[in-house]
């Protein structure tokens, strides 16, 4: 305060009373190195995604905040780093919302199956209030959301047969991102739900521990299932977002300069983000044919009937979120440009 005082007092022209600001709010970033984990690898657009993170909080702080990126689980899992970031051992993460509902239970909204019918909804309601309203959530379990990140919509990768029907689930033993909601769903459809963190699950699916497994396009590109797996059936059966979040206990001793950084830069790589995974997302089809993957599309009348089995784990995700908080997603839902 003092040296702004006599910065300013020194100045004498505009310009140098805007450069002793600058010097004040320069003051207020401390240097730091904050450790960023994630689950895929570094060629995904989750690693992309992380290293313009870094990137864009180097160039705001003047190199004073220093961000090393962690990718394929190499921090751990995506549970294990949530845990870290709760105790303070570590500062900042993304990583599905899906396995966040074991802290926050409101997190299994974005997992009701079929909720989200375009991308374009989906950023509507996340970006929105309501999406606010479920990040903030997690503060008062020791951490702050920071931006939703896209993962995407999901589809049935698995070794036994295509998935064409609904009666063509049964029996397969199926992994399932660790939450009651997503067990529940692929329990509806007759498969055989094994939850699994993300990174045992390449070796669960090479060693044949499990048949199948769904995630986005990207996902199944850049983690290369199309080694280990034969069928990719295109369900698009829910959209996963992933949340960028940070250590409450480290946030809280942050300059608000610093936070403000921080939280900019979640977003500016957010938005770079969604375009890279949306770009992304549409070769990754035609890639994934070109590795020997046998692709079907799930018939509209069969994605209905998938709709109503499904049902009964709408019901689950109201009895965990409670039903206000389900109809304020609905609500935003139906503002939403299509
Ligand atoms: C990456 C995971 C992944 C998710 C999953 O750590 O677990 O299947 O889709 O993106 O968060």
């Amino acid at each position: 305060m003092k040296r702004f005082l006599i910065a300013a007092l020194a100045a004498t022209t505009l310009g140098s009373a805007i450069t002793a600001v600058t010097a004040q709010a320069a003051d207020d970033i401390r240097p730091r190195m904050i450790r960023f984990g994630y689950g895929l690898n570094e060629d995904s657009n989750q690693g992309r995604a992380a290293k313009l993170l870094a990137e864009e909080i180097k160039k705001a702080s003047d190199g004073k905040l220093k961000v090393r990126t962690f990718g394929s689980a190499s921090l751990g899992s995506d549970d294990q780093m949530q845990n870290a970031l709760m105790g303070g051992a570590q500062e900042m993460m993304v990583g599905s919302t899906a396995t966040l509902v074991g802290v926050a239970e409101e997190m299994a909204v974005w997992d009701t199956p079929f909720l989200f019918e375009s991308e374009k909804q989906a950023d509507y309601v996340l970006d929105g209030p309501v999406g606010q309203k479920v990040m903030d959530a997690l503060e008062e379990k020791g951490l702050v959301g920071l931006a939703y990140w896209e993962n995407g919509f999901r589809n049935l990768t698995n070794n036994v047969r295509p998935v064409e029907k609904m009666e063509d689930f049964d029996g397969i033993k199926l992994r399932v991102m660790p939450n009651p909601v997503f067990i529940d769903t692929f329990k509806q459809m007759g498969a055989n739900a094994v939850p699994l963190p993300f990174s045992e699950l390449f070796t669960a699916l090479e060693t044949k521990a499990v048949d199948g497994q769904e995630n986005p396009y990207n996902t199944i590109l850049s983690s290369k299932f199309y080694e280990v797996q034969k069928y990719l059936s295109v369900t698009n059966h829910v959209y996963s977002p992933w949340i960028v979040t940070a250590s409450k206990r480290w946030w809280d001793g942050l300059s608000k300069t610093e936070q403000e950084i921080i939280r900019k830069a979640a977003e500016t790589a957010r938005d770079a983000e969604r375009e890279d995974t949306r770009a992304e997302a549409r070769e990754a089809l035609a890639k994934i044919k070109e590795h020997g993957m046998e692709v079907n599309k799930v018939s509209p009348e069969e994605i209905q009937r998938m709709r109503e089995q499904a049902k009964p784990a709408i019901q689950t995700v109201i009895d965990t979120v409670g039903e206000p908080l389900f109809n304020e997603v609905q609500a935003a839902i139906e503002k939403a440009p299509k």
